[in-house]
């Protein structure tokens, strides 16, 4: 399939998915979010993915919904059907990302705001060029943090911070975004690329069948209780004990080698 508004390269096992509207900040249009999440649910069963990458092109990460797409409506002084785009475009596209069954990595190369914010936070891992911001800019419009802004953000960054950063719309850099949790890691712009790179070939070299059932068994825990997350402990790892990756990964510990995990 031929993408307008993102770009989708593969480099070994890893599957990069850039937002591509350098000029407008990858401002978030309904073609670049749907374009997404197929990319998303194309490499799902694809066993020769075993990690994506997702990155903004020039300067920015994801400058949120482009307000632009609601133009005709502000202009006439009309006000935008919010609910019906939102379950066209957002409510698709974040599911699609939280349940890839790889890791993903959200590698923040410049500004993310709104909807932005939330496309790294529906992702595994963040690492951020020491030239990121963050932004939950809803508010600055008079909106609620949406695209999974409430559920995941809290999640990541506990619950004051995030409605800290919900009602303050407050513009952080990539090391306040750090010592919050934000970020797994700040990276000098310099070698970022290198860096996110080496970092996605590691994931990618790792047991992902386990990364995926890890994914699900810790989001999952977080609203069980102990006994309940407990036996979906046990049928995971039920599962994990019969796969290839295990065998090998005891064999190589024995043997004092390097393990050479298949994904399966
Ligand atoms: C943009 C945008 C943008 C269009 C930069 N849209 N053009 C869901 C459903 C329905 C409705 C609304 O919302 C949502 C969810 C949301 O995501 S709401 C939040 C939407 N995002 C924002 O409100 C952020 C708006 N942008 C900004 O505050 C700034 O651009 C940030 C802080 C991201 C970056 O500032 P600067 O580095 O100073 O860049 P800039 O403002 O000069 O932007 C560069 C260009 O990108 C500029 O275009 P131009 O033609 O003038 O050069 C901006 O207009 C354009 N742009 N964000 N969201």
């Amino acid at each position: 399939m031929t993408n307008e508004q993102i770009t989708v390269e593969r480099d070994g096992a890893v599957a990069w998915f850039t937002l591509d509207r350098p000029e407008k900040l990858n401002a978030l249009t309904r073609i670049m979010s749907n374009e997404l999440e197929a990319a998303f649910l194309d490499v799902r069963d694809d066993p020769e993915v075993r990690c994506v990458v997702l990155t903004g092109a020039g300067r920015g990460f994801c400058a949120g919904q482009d307000l632009s797409e609601f133009q005709a409506a502000y202009s006439s002084g009309q006000r935008p059907d919010i609910k019906e785009h939102l379950a066209e475009t957002y409510h698709r596209l974040i599911p699609a990302m939280v349940d890839t069954p790889k890791p993903v990595i959200a590698a923040v190369n410049g500004v993310a705001a709104g909807a932005g914010l939330s496309l790294a936070v529906a992702c595994d891992l963040r690492l951020a060029s020491a030239d990121a911001k963050f932004t939950q800019a809803f508010v600055k419009i008079g909106l609620v943090p949406d695209s999974g802004g409430t559920f995941l953000l809290p999640r990541v960054v506990g619950y004051a911070k995030a409605l800290e950063l919900s009602i303050t719309g407050d513009l952080i850099d990539a090391a306040e975004a750090h010592r919050i949790g934000l970020v797994n890691r700040v990276v000098p712009a310099e070698t970022f690329r290198e860096e996110v790179s080496a970092l996605a070939d590691r994931l990618a070299a790792m047991p992902t069948a386990a990364i995926a059932e890890a994914k699900v068994l810790t989001l999952d825990a977080l609203t069980l209780d102990l006994h309940e997350a407990l036996a979906r402990e046990a049928a995971a790892q039920a599962r994990m004990g019969q796969t290839d990756d295990h065998l090998e990964g005891v064999a190589a510990f024995m043997e004092k080698r390097e393990p050479d995990f298949k994904g399966r």
